[in-house]
């Protein structure tokens, strides 16, 4: 076993949509546990934290926008390779070309809306998901 634990957050789309049960029920068929759950209504120095590794790329400004334009609802999820398998679960970045069965590529909309509302975000790393959880879970 390699239990992890990692960062999911609903992004602002998946809160808007009402999607957000649908998106918890998967994670836990999954099998994977809720550890610990937060509604936010994150600030610009919070994002700019949790996407440092993207400043400058030219998504940048329009994804810290988009994820200042709604409530947010963050899941601390514990799992065996729970980190990997949240991404699984997910789909890739594009929801247009996200697969059938994961959470991008079965609600993803391709109607001409940004990449950067694909509706979830999951830890990429154990290194990843240790430094996303302390600034999403901070006391
Ligand atoms: P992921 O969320 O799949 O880990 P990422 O970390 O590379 O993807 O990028 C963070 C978010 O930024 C992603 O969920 C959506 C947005 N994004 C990434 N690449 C993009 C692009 N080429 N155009 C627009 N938005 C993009
Ligand atoms: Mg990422």
């Amino acid at each position: 076993m390699d239990v992890e634990e990692t960062l999911v957050l609903v992004k602002p789309d998946g809160v808007a949509r009402n999607l957000t049960g649908e998106i918890l029920r998967r994670i836990e068929a999954k099998g994977y546990s809720l550890v610990d759950v937060r509604m936010i209504e994150p600030d610009r120095a919070l994002l700019a934290a949790h996407y440092a590794e993207h400043e400058g790329k030219p998504f940048y400004e329009p994804l810290v926008e988009f994820m200042l334009s709604g409530p947010v609802v963050a899941f601390r999820v514990a799992g065996n390779r729970v980190i990997e398998g949240f991404r699984a679960l997910a789909g890739t970045t594009d929801p247009t070309t996200a697969a059938p069965g994961t959470i991008r590529g079965d609600f993803g909309r391709d109607w001409g809306l940004a990449v950067q509302q694909n509706l979830v975000h999951g830890s990429d790393s154990p290194e990843s998901a240790a430094r996303e959880l302390a600034l999403w879970f901070a006391a």
